[in-house]
């Protein structure tokens, strides 16, 4: 998609730190880290968010990608938070279907 900054994250025009990348997923560090650990996921196809019509197949490679981003990142033991915000009353700020995990430290509860 052409003006989507992910897009652009996963085609290599914009510069990101990459954690993991195979031919369907990218992994890369937020730029704006919340915690020790916030890596982001991406599928390298666009899609806006988690109702966006994303295949079961292709949204569950995408959270297996999860696994292998803890144990990159050294957070697999230790425990770590999964966040996908989709739409507007969860400020979802880039419309491009990304899922972070947060971890390095301990959290509050992982309410609302
Ligand atoms: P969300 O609120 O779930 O849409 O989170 C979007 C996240 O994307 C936010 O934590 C900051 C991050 N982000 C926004 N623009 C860029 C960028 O250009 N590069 C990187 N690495 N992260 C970005």
């Amino acid at each position: 998609m052409q003006d989507c900054i992910f897009c652009k994250i996963a085609a290599g025009e914009i510069p990101s730190t990459i954690v993991y990348e195979d031919d369907r997923v990218l992994a890369f560090e937020d730029l704006n880290p919340q915690m020790p650990v916030h890596t982001l996921i991406i599928p390298k196809e666009h899609y806006a968010n988690i109702g966006d019509g994303i295949s079961d197949e292709l949204l569950g490679y995408v959270f297996n990608t999860v696994k292998k981003v803890a144990e990159i990142k050294g957070i697999a033991d230790s425990g770590y938070r999964v966040i996908v915000n989709t739409g507007s009353d969860a400020q979802q700020s880039v419309h491009h279907l990304h899922v972070h995990v947060l971890g390095g430290a301990p959290m509050n509860s992982g309410s609302p």
